[in-house]
Formats: C-alpha cells, sequence, structure tokens
C-alpha cells in the first residue's frame, strides 16, 4: 500500500533540498517527496558536492515526526537504519550486495553507489522537519560522472549488467522510507540496529576517522551503538563517534 500522499517529479533543479525546504516552509504534509532527474548543485555531507547526472534516483523526502528527534541522537540513528534498510530493498532489485559503511553510504564492494543525507530544520529549540536526501546511482553511466568520482562509484546497471527502471528502485525506496520512519515513531531504532551491525562494512575493520575538528581517531571499527554511533576501540580505550567528515578504513 503505497504511504506516500505526493510525489513531485521535475526535471532538473538545484537540489531537491532545496525544492523540498520551500515545499516544506509551505506546510508539505509529511511524507512529501521530492524527485529529480537532473541536480545541477547536489548536496553531499559538510559542504560536499553529490553529482546528479541523468539515470540515477535523486530524491529529497520530508518528514514530520511526531516524536521529538535531534541532531545528536535521533539523526545518526534513523540515518543509518534507513541506510540498512535501502541496501537491502536494492540488493533484492539488482541482485548484488550491497553495504553500509558508517554513517551513511551504500557500497557494492569498494564502490559507492549511494548516500543518504538527513537535516533537521529547527525553530528556537522546536524541531520543525526533517528532511531526508536520497542519492541512489541507478543506471548513471560511469562517462557521466568526473574521473575522480568515477574510479569509486558504480550503479545498479553496471552491478546487475541491465538496467534497472527507475520506478522501481523509486518504489522501493519509497517503502524502505515509510516502513523504516514507522517502526522509528513506534519503537526507535534499536530494533533495527541488529540488522544494521550484521550489514555494515565498516566494523571489524581498521579505520581513521577525521573528525568534525580536524583530529584523527584511529583504531579497530567494534560496533554501532543502539542510537547509530560507532564504537572505534583506540589504544587508550573505547571512543564513540556520532558524526565526523570520513571515515577510512585503513586494513
Ligand atoms: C553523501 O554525502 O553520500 C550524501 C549524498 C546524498 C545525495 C542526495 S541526491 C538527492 C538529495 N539532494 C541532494 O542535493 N543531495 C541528496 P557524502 O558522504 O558527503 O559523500 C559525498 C562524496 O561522494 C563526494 O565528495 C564524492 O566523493 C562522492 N560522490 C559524489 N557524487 C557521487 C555519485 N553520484 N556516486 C558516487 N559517489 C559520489
Amino acid at each position: 500500500m503505497p504511504r506516500f500522499g505526493n510525489v513531485e517529479w521535475h526535471d532538473d533543479v538545484t537540489s531537491t533540498f532545496d525544492v523540498a525546504e520551500a515545499r516544506a516552509r509551505a506546510g508539505a504534509s509529511h511524507m512529501t517527496v521530492i524527485v529529480a532527474r537532473r541536480q545541477s548543485a547536489g548536496r553531499g555531507r559538510l559542504g560536499r558536492t553529490w553529482e546528479s547526472p541523468d539515470g540515477g534516483l535523486w530524491l529529497t523526502a520530508i518528514l514530520r515526526p511526531k516524536t521529538g528527534i535531534d541532531n545528536a541522537f535521533g539523526l545518526p540513528a534513523l540515518t543509518i537504519v534507513l541506510a540498512c534498510a535501502l541496501a537491502e530493498a536494492l540488493e533484492l532489485i539488482c541482485g548484488c550486495e550491497i553495504r553500509v559503511r558508517w554513517p551513511n553510504d551504500l557500497y557494492v564492494g569498494d564502490r559507492k553507489v549511494g548516500g543518504l543525507l538527513g537535516e533537521l530544520r529547527w525553530t528556537g529549540d522546536q524541531m520543525d522537519y526533517c528532511l531526508l536526501g536520497i542519492g541512489v546511482n541507478v543506471n548513471v553511466s560511469s562517462d557521466t560522472l568526473s574521473p575522480d568520482v568515477r574510479s569509486r562509484a558504480t550503479s545498479l546497471a553496471t552491478e546487475s549488467g541491465s538496467p534497472v527502471a527507475l520506478s522501481t528502485v523509486l518504489e522501493a525506496v519509497l517503502e524502505a522510507i515509510a516502513g523504516t520512519f514507522e517502526r522509528f515513531e513506534a519503537h526507535g531504532a534499536s530494533a533495527d540496529i541488529a540488522r544494521v551491525r550484521v550489514r555494515c562494512s565498516t566494523l571489524g575493520r581498521r579505520v581513521q576517522a577525521a573528525l568534525d575538528d580536524g583530529s584523527i581517531v584511529e583504531g579497530t571499527a567494534v560496533d554501532v551503538g543502539s542510537l547509530g554511533s560507532l564504537v572505534i576501540e583506540t589504544s587508550i580505550g573505547p571512543r564513540e563517534l556520532w558524526t565526523c567528515r570520513e571515515v577510512r578504513v585503513i586494513a
């Protein structure tokens, strides 16, 4: 049963976040989704660029949670749990193993096939709404990506060996968002975190995490906490990360 009332399609946008922001400010309802065929200024985390040529699924969903979620705890949990649900759904479509790299990347082997970006909007200390951005390289052809990104990216079509219907992926992604969010509101993230732990390729690896303040934490990634954090065992004990610029697997 579709649980999305309003799916708005665009050919060209700067970013689906820009359109979603305008719609949310104008009062758009929970689960309104903005989809674009191309973005001229697609966004990644921390001001990075998300390359968004033809052939990808680029969308932002507007969520209006009934219960409070916040930047420190709620959002990291929601995004990693959703990343896991997306990986499961996309894997069924393309038949290749899709894993989650903490905090919010979808990978096939060593190549990135998609990413998530969650942002909260506040009025004072009251959360107004949550914007969830999702990008999946469905049929993106590698020669439409910059050389730097091309060497580290893949698409569902490349991995499955044939083109994949954008509408099938959209339907699966919307179902994953709706199902994950319903469970999240009803029970929190902890029930789904067990699935994340199985699917998270960061766990068990030696990593270097570049924190937002520029410092580096190095150690073995040993757990995803029940609220979505990454626990790294360092030479001086465990460190729990909620956010960081980048986690690099070094061994
Ligand atoms: C992400 O950021 O992975 C979040 C991506 C979210 C994109 C969606 S598309 C719809 C919605 N509207 C937007 O404007 N954004 C969201 P991050 O973890 O910061 O990764 C960004 C990095 O991924 C870049 O610096 C590149 O190295 C790489 N990258 C850029 N475009 C890519 C692509 N199409 N495929 C694979 N990797 C890419």
